[in-house]
């Protein structure tokens, strides 16, 4: 077992630990609540970064430290309150490091925001501020012309290259579960062309790349105890992408009326409410920098980000497991078989979404 407490020591932390307990649901690192005995110091959150996933942890710690310090210079300008609620902020290691690293895996510190909490679904009134906040978040991120931050997983959201998995995963077959899966792989694969019209459109110089989170799931960002925003977490993968992944990544967990593994599939479907709050939040801060045709995609970025995860839970289920941590054998085909319905429940929206979409641009 690892000595956690062994491991917070290389930090510059202010206080004594008390205790250290695991925190939070996410599917790629392992997260740490740091609590410490004076209620003056803050806790702090450890987080062990899966670097079979992140390769280049330097680089990644790096646009991370960039992100944030970007971030509160915009909340600085302006003239914000509690701007150390609103953005994360980086403990470094004694020796002035972004991360540890303890011969084997690589650790990370960062500031608990206090009275934080997450949600795995959001009401309408969440999904408003939300969208307004994810607008913001990228504005404030697309000010600087060319900035510093890298891939930190190539080609994280390229379609392209997922269906390029998916294909290999398919041939290779190393777990054995092809056969079992065969409709959902023709299902998927029939829709292929046109789930890759994003990455067309930017060879063609028509959709730009700017700076975007690319894990925008419901938990992944912070609310405080009277429900209001406070700031977006997770930041591993803001890196350059389309917004439509962010606005997509949104929708495909906060709009969904079952969970993203849910067994029971009756439950699943698209909440257009929470689409059109979210929308209008988003429209509202983004809809500066943004051009007409990134507005007109929203809907397909919907469309887009839950095909995009029914291909890679699918690929990992035909691969045997490797990449997301899974709770039980089936996971990953439970898993891909909850998103593939709410695929369908977003292509039967799909008119009504375009019309919303429509009328919040031209107004
Ligand atoms: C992963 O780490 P977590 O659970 O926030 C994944 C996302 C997926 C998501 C699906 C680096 O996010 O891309 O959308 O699971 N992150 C990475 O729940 O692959
Ligand atoms: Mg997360």
């Amino acid at each position: 077992m690892t000595d956690l407490r062994a491991i917070t020591a290389n930090f510059a932390i202010s206080g004594e630990v008390a205790e250290i307990v695991p925190l939070g649901a996410g599917l790629i690192n392992d997260t740490f609540l740091v609590k410490t005995q004076a209620d003056a110091t803050p806790d702090y959150v450890l987080q062990r970064i899966n670097h079979a996933i992140f390769q280049d942890v330097a680089l990644l710690q790096e646009n991370i430290r960039y992100i944030t310090s970007r971030i509160r210079y915009h909340l600085q300008q302006r003239h914000e309150n509690d701007i150390d609620r609103k953005t994360l902020t980086l403990v470094p290691t004694k020796d002035q490091q972004l991360f540890f690293h303890d011969g084997e895996n690589y650790w990370r510190l960062t500031i608990y925001i206090q009275g934080s909490k997450t949600f795995e679904q959001v009401t309408p009134d969440l999904a408003y501020q939300t969208g307004r906040a994810f607008g913001e978040f990228q504005y404030f991120l697309s000010d600087v012309p060319n900035p510093p931050i890298g891939e930190t997983i190539p080609k994280f959201h390229n379609m392209e290259f997922r269906l390029q998995q998916l294909q290999e995963a398919i041939s290779a077959n190393r777990a054995g579960r092809l056969s079992k899966v065969q409709t959902i792989v023709d299902e998927l694969l029939q829709r292929s062309e046109e789930m890759c019209k994003a990455e067309r459109l930017h060879k063609e110089g028509k959709l730009p790349k700017r700076i975007t989170h690319c894990d925008t799931k419901v938990n992944n960002m912070l609310f405080d105890q009277n429900n209001d925003f406070l700031c977006v977490i997770d930041l591993d993968t803001t890196m350059p992408g389309f917004v439509l992944s962010d606005f997509g990544d949104f929708i495909r967990t906060a709009a969904n009326t079952g969970a993203e593994d849910d067994k029971d599939l009756s439950r699943i479907g698209l909440n257009m409410e929470i689409f059109r709050e979210f929308s209008r939040g988003y429209l509202q801060t983004a809809s500066a920098f943004l051009t007409p045709l990134e507005k007109e995609l929203l809907p397909y970025g919907a469309q887009l980000l839950t095909y995009m995860q029914t291909v890679r839970f699918l690929t990992d289920y035909i691969n045997g497991d490797t990449y997301y941590k899974i709770q039980y054998p089936e996971h990953n085909l439970q898993r891909t078989m909850a998103q593939l319905t709410l695929l369908h429940s977003i292509d039967k929206h799909m008119d009504e979404m375009n019309t919303w979409i429509n009328h919040l641009s031209n107004n």
